[in-house]
Order: C-alpha cells, then sequence, then structure tokens
C-alpha cells in the first residue's frame, strides 16, 4: 500500500502473505524498513535520524550512485539517495501467487534532472526493483542504462545497516584471505588474515573481489544474515564504533553497537557503459535462525 513518509514523498509497503514486510521510500529510492514474519525489524535506523530533505536517513539502504565516498565531485555517496524517485510505471509489478510468483515488488526509476545533467553530464535511466519473498527474503536490482549519450563510468553500492544485538558478539564469514582497502588508512590494501572477521573497533572497509555469498552471523539474536549479490564485486564494511559516533549527529552515542553495514557494492573498479548498455547489480538479503551460530 502506498503512505507518506516523514517528508511527503510516498513510501511504499509490500506485505508477504505470512506476515513479513518491507517499506520503500520515493525520497532517495531508499528501502526504510525490512520485517520478518515475527514483525522483528532486521535493518538499523538511528533513534536521531534526521527526516530532512534532501539528506538520506541514517539506516535502512540508502542507494548510493553514480559516486561511492567523497573521492569525487558529487556530494557524499552520489545524488540518488537524496532525489525523489518515480514509480516504474513501464515495469509490471509482481504480485504473490500471480503466475506462481512467489514474491511481489515495486519498481522505481531515477532519470537526472536538467540540474543533475549540470553536476554529472551523463543521461541514464537507474530502475530499481524491490521485493519481498513469500520466505521473507528481500531483493533488491538495480539496472542502468546508457541511455545513448557518451559512455560513462559510475561507482554502486547498496549502503545496508543491518540491525544487530550487540557488534561485539557479530563476525562475518565469507570475507577471509580477501584483499580490502582500509578508508581508515587513505584506502591503503592489506590483505584480510584468515579468521572470520569480529569487530573491536571502527571498521570502514572495501573487500575486492568478494565470494557472491557472505554470511553476518549475529550470536546473541541467534540470527545469521545472508547476503547474495550479483554484478557486485566488492562488500564495503562499516561500523563507526564510540569516537566516529560522536561525530554525527544523526547517529546516536551507542547505537553503533546494534548496527553494521555490509554493503554490496562496486567500488574498486568504476562500471563503464557505453551508450545503450545495462549493467544490473543484484542484491538478495536472508534472515535465517542460527541454532548454533558456528555452523554456516
Ligand atoms: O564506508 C562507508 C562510508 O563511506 C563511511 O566512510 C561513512 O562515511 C559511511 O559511509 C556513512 O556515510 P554517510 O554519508 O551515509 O554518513
Amino acid at each position: 500500500e502506498v503512505t507518506k513518509d516523514w517528508n511527503g514523498a510516498d513510501q511504499v509497503a509490500i506485505r508477504s502473505p505470512r506476515g513479513a514486510s518491507v517499506r520503500v521510500c520515493l525520497h532517495g529510492g531508499q528501502v526504510v524498513s525490512w520485517r520478518n514474519d515475527r514483525g522483528e525489524e532486521l535493518l538499523f535506523t538511528s533513534s536521531k535520524a534526521i527526516f530532512k530533505p534532501p539528506r538520506a536517513t541514517r539506516g535502512g539502504i540508502p542507494i548510493c550512485f553514480p559516486q561511492f565516498g567523497n573521492c569525487g565531485t558529487l556530494e557524499q555517496h552520489g545524488f540518488a539517495r537524496n532525489k525523489i524517485w518515480t514509480i516504474d510505471e513501464e515495469a509490471p509489478p509482481l504480485n504473490y501467487g500471480d503466475n506462481n510468483n512467489n514474491k511481489a515488488s515495486v519498481d522505481l526509476l531515477l532519470k537526472p534532472s536538467e540540474d543533475d545533467l549540470k553536476c554529472w553530464p551523463h543521461c541514464f535511466e537507474l530502475r530499481l526493483r524491490v521485493s519481498l519473498s513469500t520466505d521473507g527474503d528481500l531483493s533488491l536490482i538495480s539496472r542502468v542504462r546508457n541511455v545513448n549519450g557518451k559512455p560513462f563510468s559510475f561507482a554502486f553500492a547498496y549502503h545496508t545497516y543491518l540491525s544487530v544485538s550487540d557488534i561485539s558478539e557479530v563476525r562475518i564469514e565469507g570475507l577471509e584471505t580477501l584483499d580490502y582497502l582500509d578508508n581508515l588508512n587513505q584506502r591503503e590494501r592489506f590483505t584480510e588474515q584468515g579468521d572470520a572477521i569480529t569487530f573491536e573497533a571502527e571498521v570502514d572497509r572495501v573487500y575486492v573481489g568478494s565470494p557472491g555469498v557472505i554470511a553476518v552471523l549475529d550470536h546473541e539474536k541467534k540470527r545469521t544474515f545472508i547476503v547474495r549479490k550479483e554484478g557486485l564485486p566488492d562488500i564495503v564494511v562499516w561500523n563507526p564504533w564510540e569516537k566516529k559516533s560522536k561525530t554525527m549527529a544523526d547517529f546516536g552515542d551507542d547505537e553503533y553497537k546494534q548496527m553494521l553495514c555490509v554493503d554490496a557494492a562496486a567500488v574498486e573498479r568504476a562500471i563503464t557503459l557505453k551508450p545503450g548498455e545495462e549493467w544490473t547489480g543484484k542484491l538478495e538479503l536472508s534472515a535465517v535462525p542460527s541454532t548454533n551460530c558456528s555452523d554456516h
């Protein structure tokens, strides 16, 4: 159903037959809520989030496009998350049960305004399909098309704020032995040493060439997030920890303990599209009970 968000922009909700739900704001094309069939919120949103255009709400899954971070000419993480998107009327939405669909979806579209073309002179169409399966799995499929302009390159990330019970009890499996660029050390390249990644301090890394599936295990909640991706070779892992949290007005001092950003992304190598070409980036998130956190 369509309601209005804090900004008066449309917010679309999908509810699965078993009670899971997802809510997407047309402001930023941002998923702001993903609940399982017990109504538990699986994404983090800061209690101090600033609901004021054009900033993105601190939490959920902001879309970072066409830039990631502040290494470029655009605002941090690009403009897509700060713009009002439209419902993509050309895309036939999926509905549970129709043609045996086990998913329902909403399709959003972002095209550059005259202003956007001034700061990023490329004719693109960015289409985002957000869908929720009957099992409660959330998937986001983005398609960027070069609308017959000149070739252009971009970075992309699903800036995903996972809700966790206690960051010191969380570990990530699947990134062992990968190289990463350390945003806390001038993006210097390091190699992950072996074990699962755990958290005792601020982490801000781009793991490059990561596998299609990684697991984020929340020990206390006995829940494992499974992150599957296609077309997105990198995984950004970010937790601001206490000191950095205190510098962010839209982030509570202790909230770093309840969140972890695990972003399926294309950051190390920009994606280049020739006129008429299209790129697809898929993210699928599942939240499964981990009977014993060690199995995965
Ligand atoms: O790596 C993730 C990151 O680039 C961090 O450096 C931090 O800036 C985070 O994104 C949040 O960015 P935002 O613009 O949403 O405050």
